[in-house]
């Protein structure tokens, strides 16, 4: 794998790698499925989606140590792998929601670049559907300013948009059938357009990082190692659920959403402790 490696030190991004067979994902787009009808009318669905859903999900906490998953992400970030996020993003057929072009390092407040999202299809994603869109070597410009607009459509938590003037010819389609999976670097500029097509289009994003991370502007964070080592020790852990949204799975998503949402806004009101710092880039 080290030409993955090589290329991906290069471009920021990998596309198109095969993590499952295309029944494989079908089932586990069935159990997601299965989630948002039995607990929508108690659980907010919507925000677990959004954020942590591998915490009160157990396909998305067997998806973020599926073993072919971590072979992928472990050869581009060593052995030792921890997870700090996941999120499902569904586009229905025919919809305007859309990412605006961002780095997903911006808002993580933590002091190392070692850190990707896998984004794995659950569906085809085409261009039409609205596949992601990256920017080659986007990543080397170390961490850019951004701006939060709150865009109606915006499908990311603050409609955060990079202050940079992007070239979209110079953006690449990341087309991916259903099991396939792209990687990208944490500081690798990234977006999506609405879904003009017929079909549903949904993805589970997980962010890994090393175990080194460590969290510099909110006093506070979680993590679940799922890979090698954690010899640092940074993070509290993030428990695993036992089953779909039992109760102390969901107790567990609410104290550690609001946690590190508290941690991060004092942290940041604290005064801007910077955290342009870290690894390789
Ligand atoms: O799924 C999408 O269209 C956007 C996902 C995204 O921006 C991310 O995973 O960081």
């Amino acid at each position: 794998m080290t030409d993955l490696a090589d290329a991906f030190r290069r471009d920021g991004v990998l596309t198109g790698a095969r993590v499952l067979e295309p029944d494989e994902a079908a089932a586990f787009l069935g159990r997601f499925e299965r989630f948002r009808r039995d607990h929508r009318a108690r659980l907010p669905v919507d925000d677990m989606f959004r954020t942590g859903v591998h915490l009160v999900s157990t396909a998305a906490d067997e998806l973020v140590r599926h073993p072919r998953v971590l072979e992928v992400v472990a050869a581009l970030l060593g052995p030792d792998l921890i997870v700090w996020d996941s999120d499902v993003f569904i586009k229905e057929p025919r919809s305007e929601g859309f990412a605006s072009w961002h780095q997903d390092l911006r808002y993580w407040g933590v002091d190392s670049h070692d850190a990707v999202t896998a984004w794995i299809a659950l569906t085809d994603a085409t261009g039409e559907m609205g596949c992601m869109r990256f920017l080659p070597g986007s990543h080397r410009e170390g961490l850019l300013d951004h701006a939060d607009t709150f865009a109606r459509g915006n499908l990311l938590t603050r409609g955060q948009t990079a202050a940079r003037r992007i070239d979209e010819s110079e953006a690449v389609p990341g087309a991916l059938r259903a099991g396939e999976m792209s990687v990208h670097h944490g500081l690798t500029l990234h977006a999506s357009t609405p879904n003009r097509s017929g079909r549903r289009r949904v993805g589970l994003a997980v962010r890994y990082a090393t175990p080194a991370m460590r969290q510099v502007v909110g006093a506070v964070d979680y993590a679940q190692p799922v890979l090698g080592e954690d010899r640092f020790g940074h993070f509290r852990p993030a428990p695993r659920p036992a089953s779909d949204a039992d109760a102390d799975a969901v107790a567990a998503w609410r104290r550690i959403v609001e946690d590190q949402a508290a941690a991060y806004f004092e942290g940041v009101e604290a005064g801007g402790r910077s955290w342009t710092g870290g690894g390789a880039a």
